[in-house]
Order: structure tokens, then C-alpha cells, then sequence
């Protein structure tokens, strides 16, 4: 079910050197159905490794992205109102940046639920969805988003352009990290862009990560980590240049990349690179501590849900999120400690979390019920949930964040 890579995803090499093991977990986005399940849900080993060579930050396991993003694949995009505000302000800046019109070309790679390409779609701009998630896709298709069920690789871009699709703007959010032919999808990316196109692609920030011990951002649809140091020849190998790095706090704190077939590189690609590079980023070195400071954060955690258990309070969690599997399965934060989940997501709710098997519900149910503590497991969405959860805060309730550190808000 699932394989060792034996070099580099990006350049090859063997020299691989440990960061963190997780452990056996389940897999992040496989929630349970109460009506189907039988025995234990399966557990994949979890391992962290560093390239001494071209740096790029990796797991060692790759379990197959059929089984990862079949049917049971259940992350809609829509369900943040921050996510979608940070995807329209993208969409119109680069309506306005690249004139797009009714003649161009958006195509996006894991198109989701249409959450990004409606707004290029709403100004009649042609765009074409890419995404082989069997829900996700049908909920865009559902809002006018052609789209296409298939994993996005050379294959795929070949096929494309022998249609005569080539794109002006390719964009690719939180994909370049769950393809286990990081090559295959680089080159894609080259092969349907204009020659004057651009793509761009969103990636969480590796050192953001680390700097913040967001340890559970970690897991099998994560198979990469990336750095602008790890990024610049992975797609120099592929004719394209890496021309400028943005950063935003989406996910915990995100690259935007802009890349293109023509060289054009602005000075913030190689202030990353120098910033990287001071801060020894680019070697083993700064790794080195981070297995210890998530043990710390993991024990600080328990201990603290322990105590006020034992306080006797009820304890429930926010957030039926990917992040979350990890964190309460890594940490063995099971259902003797949280009741419930909730989430805004109603294609989660009545399904139980992964491994730990804690069933999921409407948020309403937290004034209903007015457990005592929530654990926020979609930390990434802190200021929205908190103020989205006003009046179960008014009457008393507080959140427990756990990361960076376990915080009681
Ligand atoms: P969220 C996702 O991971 C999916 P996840 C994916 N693996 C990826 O690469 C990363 O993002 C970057 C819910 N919610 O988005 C929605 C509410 O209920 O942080 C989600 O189920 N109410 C492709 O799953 C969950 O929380 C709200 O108000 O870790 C958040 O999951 C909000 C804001 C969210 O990512």
C-alpha cells in the first residue's frame, strides 16, 4: 500500500538524512463511515527526511495518490471564508496584472470545488478545472467549472495541448507537494503554459513549519516541504525560472511562487535564497532540534487535556481538518479526552476521525452542548473560528490552540 523512496523526489540523491518520525498513523484526510467501517483503520509509518542535497525537506513513504484522493476524499476548499477571500484578492490581481480577458486561458491543477476558478469564470474568463477528487470536482462542475477527473502530469499536459489548450495563467495551490512525480508535474506545468505564460503556485513555507513546530501539517498527502533553495532547480531542471516569491500567512504561512518559461527574476527570489542561506535553512543543522520541540509540544498538550479532565471539564475539538488526524493520533489524544468534533464541513460530519474514531458534528452543537474546553485543531483558521464562535465564547467556553504552543485562549 504504500512505497520507500530510495533518492531525492526532487534531484535523486541518496544522501537523506532523518528528521522526524511521526510514527504509524492513520491517513490524514480518510475519515471514517460509521456504516461501513470494519476493523482497525490502517496505519502507515510517518518519516521526515532532509536532502544534503539540494535541500528539499520530504517523506520517505509514498502511499499511492489513488488511495489518498479517491472517493472518500471529502476537503471542499469553500468552507473558509478566509481561504476564499485569499483566492479572489489572487484571482483579481492577476486579472489586472496579466489582462486576462474572454480569450485567455486559467487553467488550475486540483481545481477543488471551483473555489478559485469562479472567480476568473464570473468575468467570463475561460478556465478549465483539473482535479481527479471525485467530490470536490463534481461540486465545481455543479457551478459551471468544466473539469477534468484526471491526476494532472506530462500525460495530461500532452493530451491538452494536442487539443490546442495552452494556458496564460496556470495556478496550482497545495498540489506540487502531494505529487509523488514532482518532475512528471513540472513538466506538465511546461508543457500546457503559453510561452509567455505564467504559473502560479501556492506551496506552505517550510520554515514556517519548523519556526512554528506545525508538526501536523505533516502527513502522507505532504510529501514534499518546500524551500526557495529546493525550489529554484527543481524547476530550473524544467526550463522554467522561478521570477518572484511572495509570502502569506494562509495554511500557516505560504510561498506564492510565479514562474515562468522566460527568465524575468526579481530581487525577493534572491533575498529568499540569501535569507536561507544565513540562516543554515539550507543544511541539516536547522532541523536538528525539531523532533525534540514537537515531543515537548505533544507532552505540554497531553498533560494539560489530561489536567483539566481530571479538573473535570468536557473537552471537545474544532476542526475535522487533515492537521487534525495528525495531531490527535501522534499524540494519543483519543476519545477518553475529546467527545466530539466539529466542523463546517457537512460532508464530515457523521464520520469519525481517522484512527481515533471521534465522530465528527455540526458546530452548532458547541452552544448546544457548551463543552468546557475546544481544542482547535484547525489552528491555521484561529481569528475566523474565534470570532465565528463568539457566543459559545460569551457563555463561557475557551479554545485550547495547540500549536505553536498549547495556549489557552
Ligand atoms: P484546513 C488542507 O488540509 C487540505 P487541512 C490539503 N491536504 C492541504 O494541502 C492543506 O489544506 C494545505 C473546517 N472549518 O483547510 C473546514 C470549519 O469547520 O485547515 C476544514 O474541514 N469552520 C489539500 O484539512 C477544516 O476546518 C471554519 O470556520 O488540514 C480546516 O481544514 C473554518 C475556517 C474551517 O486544512
Amino acid at each position: 500500500m504504500y512505497e520507500v523512496i530510495s533518492g531525492c523526489r526532487s534531484c535523486g540523491s541518496t544522501a537523506l538524512e532523518p528528521i522526524l518520525s511521526l510514527g504509524q498513523v492513520p491517513l490524514a484526510d480518510g475519515l471514517v463511515d460509521p456504516s461501513t467501517m470494519n476493523g482497525p483503520d490502517s496505519r502507515y509509518p510517518l518519516d521526515v527526511v532532509f536532502c544534503g542535497e539540494c535541500s528539499l525537506v520530504q517523506l520517505l513513504q509514498t502511499v499511492s495518490p489513488d488511495v489518498l484522493f479517491d472517493e472518500t476524499y471529502v476537503y471542499f476548499s469553500s468552507f473558509s471564508d478566509e481561504l476564499l477571500r485569499h483566492s479572489r484578492e489572487n484571482a483579481e490581481r492577476l486579472i489586472a496584472s496579466r489582462g486576462l480577458g474572454q480569450t485567455s486561458l486559467v487553467v488550475e491543477i486540483a481545481s477543488n470545488d471551483g473555489y478559485m476558478l469562479r472567480n476568473f469564470a464570473e468575468r467570463r474568463i475561460g478556465v478549465l478545472g483539473i482535479d481527479p477528487a471525485p467530490g470536490p470536482a463534481q461540486a465545481a462542475e455543479a457551478i459551471g467549472i468544466p473539469t477534468i477527473r484526471r491526476f494532472f502530469g506530462t500525460e495530461l499536459a500532452k493530451d491538452l495541448r494536442a487539443e490546442g489548450k495552452r494556458a496564460d495563467v496556470v495556478i496550482a495551490n497545495n498540489v506540487l507537494a502531494h505529487v509523488p512525480d514532482l518532475g512528471g508535474f513540472v513538466e506538465g506545468i511546461r508543457i500546457i503554459l503559453k510561452d509567455e505564460g505564467m504559473a502560479v503556485i501556492e506551496v506552505p513555507y517550510v520554515k514556517d513549519l519548523i519556526d512554528r513546530c506545525e508538526f501536523d501539517t505533516i502527513y502522507h498527502e505532504h510529501l514534499c516541504y518546500f524551500s526557495v533553495s529546493a525550489l529554484v532547480p527543481l524547476f530550473g531542471r524544467h526550463g522554467l525560472s522561478l521570477n518572484r516569491v511572495e509570502h502569506y500567512p494562509i495554511h500557516g504561512g505560504s510561498l506564492r511562487l510565479y514562474v515562468g518559461a522566460r527568465e524575468n527574476v526579481e530581487d525577493s527570489v534572491r533575498s529568499y535564497q540569501e535569507d536561507e542561506r544565513r540562516c543554515e535553512l539550507t543544511g541539516s543543522r536547522y532541523y536538528r532540534d525539531f523532533a525534540s520541540r514537537v515531543r515537548s509540544i505533544q507532552a505540554d498538550l497531553l498533560s494539560t487535556l489530561r489536567g483539566l479532565k481530571e479538573e473535570g471539564h468536557s473537552i471537545a475539538a474544532y476542526g475535522a481538518a487533515a492537521k487534525g488526524t495528525i495531531l490527535l493520533n501522534s499524540t494519543g489524544i483519543g476519545r477518553d479526552l475529546v467527545d466530539f468534533v466539529v466542523d463546517r464541513n457537512v460532508h464530515k460530519q457523521g464520520r469519525l476521525m481517522p484512527g481515533v474514531r471521534i465522530p465528527i458534528d455540526d458546530p452548532a452543537r458547541l452552544v448546544r452542548d457548551l463543552p468546557d474546553f475546544v481544542l482547535l485543531l484547525a489552528w491555521n483558521f484561529k481569528d475566523e473560528i474565534l470570532a465565528q464562535q463568539s457566543e459559545y465564547r460569551r457563555r463561557g467556553g475557551r479554545f485550547v490552540v495547540p500549536v505553536p504552543e498549547p495556549t489557552v485562549v
